[in-house]
């Protein structure tokens, strides 16, 4: 690999957190050998915006194709738009199936798993007065559109991932999502049992696990005042 792929955004979820899962899924990490010793480095380098000035700058020197990011510096490119940064990534490092068939299901359910995520990563953004309502919509969809969906896709293809059988972009995108709706409802796993036993066989992949441990680049959930932050940032 030619260096660690360097990202830039806000430090927070937001758009980034799918690209760091995927990073971090692939286990893209920078590996060094002395004498004995194997020392291993992080899976990207990260670049945060602070203030307004620093997406002027990314804005004003033309590393941003439509001004605005996630924006990943990987391979000698400078990519944007959180889904093609995405797809490149996951075909990079084998995430996305073993043939077009493959593919096409993959985009589905991963497609899907965006809308929730839109839904669940707005939800700190709502005004108070929306908030009830925002959630009451966001767990209703979660617990009767999209989990549905997916515990019925592992029961029919009866094998350890949603698609193929191997690791796929999918599966970890799903238990990215698992792990940010049960920050907000602990219980609602409870009517799916295939999904309960997907979350702790994936959370198990060497790579998932160690970036599910505390220290490694997943980022908390978002809190109010870096959500005031990122405001300021972003609109202007
Ligand atoms: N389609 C683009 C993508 O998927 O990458 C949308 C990117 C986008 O909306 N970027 C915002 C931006 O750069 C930052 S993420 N805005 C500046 C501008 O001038 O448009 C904003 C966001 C936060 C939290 I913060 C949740 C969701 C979005």
């Amino acid at each position: 690999m030619s260096g660690k792929p360097k990202l830039h955004y806000f430090n927070g979820r937001g758009r980034m957190e799918p690209i760091r899962w995927l990073l971090a899924a692939a286990g893209v990490e920078v590996c060094i050998w002395s004498f004995i010793l194997r020392s291993c480095d992080k899976y990207f380098e990260e670049s945060y915006l602070e203030k307004k000035e620093d997406l002027t700058k990314l804005q004003k020197d033309g590393s941003l194709l439509f001004q605005q990011v996630p924006m990943v510096e990987i391979d000698g490119m400078k990519l944007v738009q959180t889904r093609a940064i995405a797809n490149y990534i996951a075909t990079k490092y084998n995430l996305y199936g073993k043939d077009l068939k493959e593919r096409a299901l993959i985009d589905m359910y991963v497609e899907g798993l965006f809308d929730l995520n839109e839904l669940l990563m707005m939800h700190v953004v709502q005004p108070a007065d929306q908030k009830q309502q925002h959630f009451a919509n966001m767990m209703d969809k979660a617990e009767n559109r999209y989990f549905p969906v997916f515990e019925k896709v592992l029961k029919d293809h009866g094998k350890d991932f949603l698609v193929g059988n191997q690791l796929s972009r999918a599966d970890v995108q799903l238990l990215e999502i698992i792990l940010m709706a049960e920050e907000y409802k602990p219980d609602i796993l409870a009517k799916f049992p295939l999904l309960q036993s997907f979350k702790a066989r994936i959370s198990n992949i060497p790579t998932i696990k160690k970036f599910l441990q505390p220290g490694s680049q997943r980022k908390p959930p978002t809190r109010e005042e870096d959500i005031a932050k990122a405001i300021k940032i972003f609109r202007s």
